[in-house]
């Protein structure tokens, strides 16, 4: 990144005090983010957007200023701290809220939540319970606004059997000349192909309301204090819209219930962690304080496997197409990605049963 153009991109933020630093931060695969620090200890959060992902980023930038307003108002009420339990959108000092570049490259920024932290791996149950209740506590606080209002930024983001065929075509395409070393993948993948449309049956015939949901639970997309440990806020809302709770609980299963890192390159080191699921599973419902229907809680077992199924579609899918998709730093990343989901699944395939009962003690 050409070091002059962003500087001129902050100064367009107005920013108080004078800027000393722009520096990486995070670990996203789809934006860039920096931490702009300013002179008197003013920091901000500097986000270069993804427009091939989200092409409409107005769109994204006025989901955000709705959620974000709302969830204020919730904090406000229950007398929480808004500068540290919630982020806020930056205009620029013409008013807009992003800036788009010369090279037609989208930024924007955001309040930085001063003496934060976020995980990559969970140590803990408790972590995870946690993380469960940060998201939980997100839906429930969310869950008197009306989802049909919020824009669609990616369509068709959780729909399985969509992301299925867009798999299928990246078989039968070949176009990056992979197929043949992922044969044992594309095979597994194959045979579960029936699972896809669990979640979409049943929302298609009413089981599962519609409600406002985050779409990316990653652990790493929860802020905890620094010094206490306690949950501060959730962050990355470009995908917060219309969807059912089995998505934001399912990937916070597959990418947190785990032993280790998503693109860990030694299966032995990566496997599901059914303890840390437990915790997942207390802190989600406990969050969403008894907005949860019965038929939401049965499904949240098979929720974790649909979207780790669907998770090891994109990541094969993106490698299959020669990575146009996701962050990679090595040729192979997106199969090393594809292999710890696929073995995620074995796992959970044979942990079915104990996690199902773990779920109806919940209802
Ligand atoms: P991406 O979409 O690329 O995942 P995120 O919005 O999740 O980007 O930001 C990347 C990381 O930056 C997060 O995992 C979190 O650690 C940190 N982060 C995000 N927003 C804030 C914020 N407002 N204040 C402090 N840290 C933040
Ligand atoms: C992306 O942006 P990040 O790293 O939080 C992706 C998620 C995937 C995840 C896999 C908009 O999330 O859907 O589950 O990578 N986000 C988008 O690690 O596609
Ligand atoms: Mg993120």
């Amino acid at each position: 990144m050409n070091e002059h153009r962003m500087w001129e991109i902050v100064r367009r933020f107005g920013f108080t005090g004078e800027t000393e630093s722009i520096a990486p931060y995070g670990r996203g695969h789809i934006n860039e983010t920096y931490c702009v620090t300013c002179s008197g200890g003013h920091h901000y959060l500097l986000q270069n957007v993804n427009v091939r992902v989200f092409k409409n980023p107005q769109e994204v930038m006025e989901n955000i200023e709705r959620v974000t307003e709302h969830l204020r108002r919730k904090i406000r009420e229950r007398g929480g701290d808004e500068s540290r339990e919630a982020m806020r959108l930056l205009h620029t000092v013409d008013g807009l809220s992003y800036v788009e570049d010369s090279l037609g490259e989208v930024w924007r920024a955001l309040t930085f939540i001063p003496n934060s932290k976020s995980y990559e791996i969970a140590q803990t149950e408790r972590d995870c319970y946690l993380c469960g209740l940060a998201f939980g506590r997100f839906q429930s606080d969310l869950g008197d606004y009306p989802a049909g209002t919020l824009h669609v930024t990616i369509p068709d983001f959780h729909n399985t059997p969509v992301r299925l065929g867009a798999f299928l075509k990246a078989v039968e395409e070949d176009a990056a000349g992979r197929v043949r070393e992922c044969r044992e993948e594309i095979a597994f993948l194959k045979e579960r192909s029936g699972c896809a449309s669990y979640l979409t049956e049943r929302a298609g015939k009413g089981l599962l309301p519609e409600k406002v949901t985050h779409n990316d639970t990653k652990l790493n997309n929860v802020l905890f204090d620094k010094e206490t440990g306690q949950i501060l806020t959730v962050v990355d809302l470009d995908t917060v819209m219309p969807g059912l709770t089995a998505y934001d609980f399912g990937d916070m299963i597959r990418s947190g219930a785990v032993t280790g890192l998503e693109d860990e390159k030694n299966l032995d080191n990566f496997d599901f962690d059914i303890v840390k699921y437990g915790g997942y599973l207390r802190g989600f419902t406990e969050g969403c304080g008894g907005t949860l229907t019965d038929e939401e809680i049965r499904v949240l077992p098979m929720a974790a496997y649909v979207i780790t199924y669907e998770q090891s579609l994109r990541f094969l899918a993106d490698y299959l197409n020669g990575d146009k998709y996701y962050r990679i730093s090595y040729p192979e990343h997106n199969y090393v990605r594809t292999r710890t989901q696929v073995k995620l699944l074995k796992r959970m395939e044979e942990q079915m049963d104990r996690m199902q009962n773990m779920a109806e003690a919940f209802l």
